[in-house]
């Protein structure tokens, strides 16, 4: 085969494929939990980024349609409904294991995913990021577009020769139209190492309310209690003095490792709805899953329904990925009557679940809390089962 014949083949293949990617119907599976629906497919992977991002087109110089620069992961997307589209911030990952940002937009939430043609270039302030990840997207009443995203840098004080131990700090941009970008300094706050920072929608006492996991390191969060909130007067520069606790980590739960915010929190009637996730420990390394809180409309800092147990956790083949057992959000959307919550599975792809704020507010309020042991558990199941049979009976009558 001579290489015009190779450019050629390999060239209409990938096109091929790619177009048939894109058009892909995706569809409910269904009946479901009743909580949520899940849809058969993922909605965005490594294999939906541009072809021109990935390949240099000239045969002059890539004879063989060679991938040049390849991607390896598309996942844990921020996500915003802007002009009556659906837009995540993905986070994307080259072969070269460096995150960045790319916007990909649908007309629906669900369907046709298509990123734009170029990602963010996001700007860096003076003491440059070496990977950045999982913004949360917050649309504040101060009129600005927030991205609160982790930069990660090495550790200035790791041991020589170390060449992992790294430093998370909560990086901030902003912008008005989701092009122009302006990038301001790191949250500033007492702990040496912050990741899963979220900003709250709405000033909190005329202050910017932001939601921390403070971690004492890259990994563990050591003595670090769990998802917590603080106050700050600005957001150029934010600086939270103190960081008070809102969701503790918890012996044998689904946090008993560490817990983080997600999705930016949804204003509901009944209160500030929060998807988060929580990690614990297992022979086969940690396990992430994603669950639920509702806080206080007045008090958002104030947990007041705390369903048991997770809302989505990994199912088939959302288990595998470069990080496996993991399901993450840091993305929802909540349209008149539905919410469309954007999760990750296993550091590897995006995915969505639909539900409604009014499904989300029955799971919040009606889900019995975990009360921390089996008999607790057991007692809660009983009730369900002896109701039940009262009930049954009832409809026999
Ligand atoms: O690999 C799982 C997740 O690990 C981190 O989450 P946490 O800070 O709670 O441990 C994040 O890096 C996240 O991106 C990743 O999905």
């Amino acid at each position: 085969m001579t290489k015009a014949t190779i450019y050629a083949t390999r060239r209409a293949a990938v096109e091929r494929g790619y177009a048939k990617l894109l058009a892909r119907h995706n569809e409910p599976v269904l009946p479901g939990n009743g909580i949520f629906t899940r849809y058969k497919y993922p909605i965005l992977t490594a294999e939906h980024a541009p072809l021109t991002w990935r390949y240099d087109f000239n045969p002059a110089t890539n004879p063989f349609f060679m991938e040049r620069l390849g991607i390896n992961v598309a996942f844990n997307a921020g996500a915003i409904k802007l002009d009556g589209e659906y837009i995540l911030i993905v986070r994307t990952e080259g072969w070269d294991r460096k995150s960045f940002f790319a916007l990909a937009r649908s007309k629906d939430g669900i369907q046709n995913w298509t990123f734009d043609p170029e990602p963010i270039l996001t700007p860096e302030t003076s003491n440059p990021d070496t990977n950045l990840y999982d913004t949360r997207l917050t649309a504040h009443e101060d009129g600005w577009i927030y991205g609160i995203f982790c930069s990660e840098r090495k550790d200035p004080d790791a041991p020589k020769g170390d060449t992992s131990s790294a430093v998370a700090a909560a990086g901030i941009m902003r912008t008005k139209d989701l092009k122009n970008w302006e990038r301001l300094s790191d949250l500033a706050t007492k702990g040496s190492q912050q990741r899963n920072v979220v900003l709250h929608p709405e000033f909190v006492n005329g202050k910017y309310m932001l939601y921390t996991r403070p971690q004492d390191g890259f990994i563990d969060t050591g003595s670090g209690g769990g998802i917590c909130w603080g106050l700050s007067d600005s957001m150029s520069p934010a600086k939270v003095d103190e960081e008070i606790l809102l969701d503790p980590k918890t012996y044998h739960t689904i946090k008993e490792v560490k817990n983080g915010a997600g999705a930016t929190p949804i204003k509901t009637a009944k209160g500030w709805l929060h998807i988060v996730h929580g990690v614990r420990n297992t022979a086969a390394g940690l396990r992430y899953v994603v669950y639920a809180l509702l806080s206080d409309l007045k008090e958002p800092g104030k947990v007041i329904a705390s369903p048991g147990g997770y809302l989505i956790a990994p199912m088939g083949e959302e288990r595998v990925g470069d990080v496996s057992n993991v399901i993450f959000c840091n993305g929802a959307i909540a349209d008149e009557d539905r919410l469309l919550i954007y999760y990750a599975s296993s550091d590897t792809r995006m995915h969505v679940a639909e539900t409604s704020i009014e499904r989300m507010l029955d799971y919040c309020l009606h889900t019995p809390p975990d009360r921390g042991r089996s008999y607790t558990s057991v007692e809660d199941r009983l009730k369900l089962i002896r109701a039940n049979a009262t009930y049954l009976a009832s409809e026999k009558k």
